[in-house]
């Protein structure tokens, strides 16, 4: 059998975003000294994680995920506040939040992701969906103090786009950081 995939569905961030938010994340990078941030070509909002699944597992989930009735439309999407998960005193995840409109279109996708995927043996989510744009991790405790001052000051400004398809994508996780690739596209339909 063949090796298997580690891999993941997202949407794309159009090209003005992820520079705009590389000049954000430059400045957040100077508040602070052991985080992470994630490279400019690697932002994205992760629908679903799917894990190492052997190659014909992945093959199946192409059709499930194709059509489908009734069809789900493009929407689109506005960036809104900065934040970190757990939580902002114990930061392990530093994300910028995105709202959709109209704002079920977001959910509806995730839930058709959710359900398509269940037959073919993918675990459904039991956490709640928090759509988020990852911007950096931090494995070893720092003082975020001036981090959390200079995002209070300089907000990352509201920007949107339209969501008209999502991407599987192939992470390869490599020394100097993981290297994703887009396995396949699928359409929103209008
Ligand atoms: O874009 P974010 O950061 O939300 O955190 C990983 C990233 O999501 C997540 O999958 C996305 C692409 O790597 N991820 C990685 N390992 C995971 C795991 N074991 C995971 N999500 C859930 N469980």
């Amino acid at each position: 059998m063949s090796d298997p995939i580690r891999s993941f569905l997202a949407i794309e961030l159009p090209n003005f975003l992820k520079f705009k938010l590389e000049e954000f994340i430059r400045s957040l990078q100077k508040k602070t000294g052991k985080t992470k941030w994630v490279k400019e070509s690697n932002l994205h909002l992760t629908l679903k994680f799917l894990g190492n699944q052997p190659a014909e597992k992945i093959n199946a989930l192409i059709p499930a995920l194709t059509g489908g009735y009734p069809p789900l439309p493009p929407f689109r999407l506005t960036t809104t506040k900065f934040g970190a998960f757990p939580s902002k005193q114990r930061p392990r995840v530093f994300w910028l939040g995105t709202a959709a409109t109209p704002q079920t279109t977001l959910s509806d996708l995730r839930n058709r992701i959710e359900n398509s995927l269940e037959p073919l043996g993918f675990e459904k989510e039991t956490k709640p969906f928090r759509p988020h744009l990852t911007l950096g991790r931090s494995k070893i405790p720092e003082d975020f103090s001036t981090l959390w001052e200079y995002v209070e000051t300089h907000p990352f400004p509201p920007f949107s786009f339209e969501v008209n398809h999502f991407v599987l994508m192939r992470s390869i996780l490599k020394p100097e950081g993981a290297e994703y690739r887009i396995l396949q596209k699928f359409s929103l339909r209008k």
